[in-house]
């Protein structure tokens, strides 16, 4: 696990974007240079495989393993890219999704087998994992945000699947927690934004 290397995980609307920009004026503040990703995107290639992945004329037709890979391959283009090169001069990497993201949609989610993920997780990612924070909300606020949300446009391919599927991803994101303790911290995120950033700076110092 890298230092510096910092990812934010949860479902949509979970605040992954809000913590993550209080958290670039921290690591500023403290003098260190921050480069900011989301997954899957970040480069010329990643950013065409996630027009492919959540384009919702692809509803139905895509295969959860085309999905699968698909999300591995913007992801190995993204750390060879942008995440080594960065880690390398020692710039601070802050992450809108990573790896779990995968274990959580799309092994709890569609029900791919666990175990094949996480080898091609370690084939994608090798030594690249980063200390993340997991943004645990209910599926019904996390709808009850998204329909706030005015910026928001048409509901992607992902967010178009029903409730249940997401009570599976959140329930995958809880049982990722308990697996990996050291690693990944679940954060009760119904609370508000200021009490979220301060548990999650008092686990990042501690
Ligand atoms: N996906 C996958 O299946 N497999 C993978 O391996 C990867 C991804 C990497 C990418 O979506 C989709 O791909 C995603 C998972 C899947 N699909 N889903 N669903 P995306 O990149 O387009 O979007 P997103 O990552 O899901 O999230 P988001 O919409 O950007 O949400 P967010 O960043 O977590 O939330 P936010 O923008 O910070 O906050 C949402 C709203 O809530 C906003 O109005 C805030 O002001 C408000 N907010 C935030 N925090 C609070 C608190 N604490 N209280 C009250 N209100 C708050």
């Amino acid at each position: 696990m890298f230092k510096n290397f910092i990812c934010l995980e949860g479902i949509d609307g979970s605040g992954k974007s809000t913590q993550i920009a209080s958290l670039e004026s921290l690591l500023k503040s403290r003098g260190l240079e921050v480069l900011k990703i989301r997954e899957p995107g970040g480069t010329e290639i990643s950013e065409a495989v996630r027009q492919i992945l959540l384009n919702p004329a692809h509803k139905g037709k895509m295969s959860d393993i085309t999905e699968l890979l698909l999300y591995n391959a913007a992801r190995a283009q993204l750390l060879h890219e942008v995440i080594k090169p960065a880690l390398e001069k020692g710039i601070a990497v802050l992450a809108d999704r990573f790896a779990h993201s995968t274990l959580a949609y799309q092994g709890y989610g569609r029900g791919l087998n666990i175990d094949i993920i996480k080898n091609l997780l370690h084939v994608t990612c090798a030594d690249f994992f980063p200390k993340t924070f997991i943004l645990d909300i209910p599926v019904s606020l996390s709808r009850e945000r998204q329909q706030k949300d005015k910026s928001r446009g048409k509901a992607d391919r992902i967010e178009q699947e029903d409730n249940i599927f997401f009570e599976r991803v959140r329930k995958g994101y809880q049982e990722i927690a308990k697996e990996n303790p050291e690693t990944c911290i679940l954060l009760d995120a119904t609370r508000p934004p200021e009490d979220i950033f301060k548990l999650l700076v008092s686990h990042l110092d501690g």
